[in-house]
């Protein structure tokens, strides 16, 4: 059996849900919220067998997007002393961050 956690970008929970829902795989759902960004996303936590990874490995990537973010660049740490102009800098976020773990023991109490 196999754990997965995927961080996923708030604007695809709903989507990605209800495929998860269609295709018969459990999955639990926390708000969470990027450490970089600071814009809440959500993390799947989802119990599987080790046949079935392959299959929700596609559905999160049909159902997560990559796309482009802009944030405020930092003045320089190392020459506080320099001229700082600050400008929006693009970054690429998802389509979602997939952990696979093996699960060693797994019993509903
Ligand atoms: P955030 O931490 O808000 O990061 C959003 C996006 O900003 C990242 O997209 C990446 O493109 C960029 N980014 C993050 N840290 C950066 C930095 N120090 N310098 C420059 N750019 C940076 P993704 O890599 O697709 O990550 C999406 C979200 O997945 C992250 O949101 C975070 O919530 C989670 N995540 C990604 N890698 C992780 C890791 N190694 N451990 C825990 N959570 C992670």
């Amino acid at each position: 059996m196999k754990a997965v956690v995927a961080v996923v970008q708030g604007q695809d929970t709903v989507r990605l849900s209800n495929a998860l829902r269609s295709g018969g795989i459990p999955f639990t759902t926390i708000d969470s919220t990027g450490g970089f960004l600071r814009e809440r996303n959500s993390t799947f936590l989802m119990a599987i067998p080790d046949e079935n990874l392959e299959a929700v490995m596609e559905v999160l990537s049909k159902n997560c997007l990559t796309r482009s973010e802009y944030v405020s660049s930092y003045p320089s740490a190392f020459d506080p002393t320099e001229f700082y102009m600050p400008r929006p800098i693009e970054v690429q976020v998802g389509g979602a961050t997939v952990w696979t773990l093996d699960v060693e023991h797994y019993e509903p109490l």
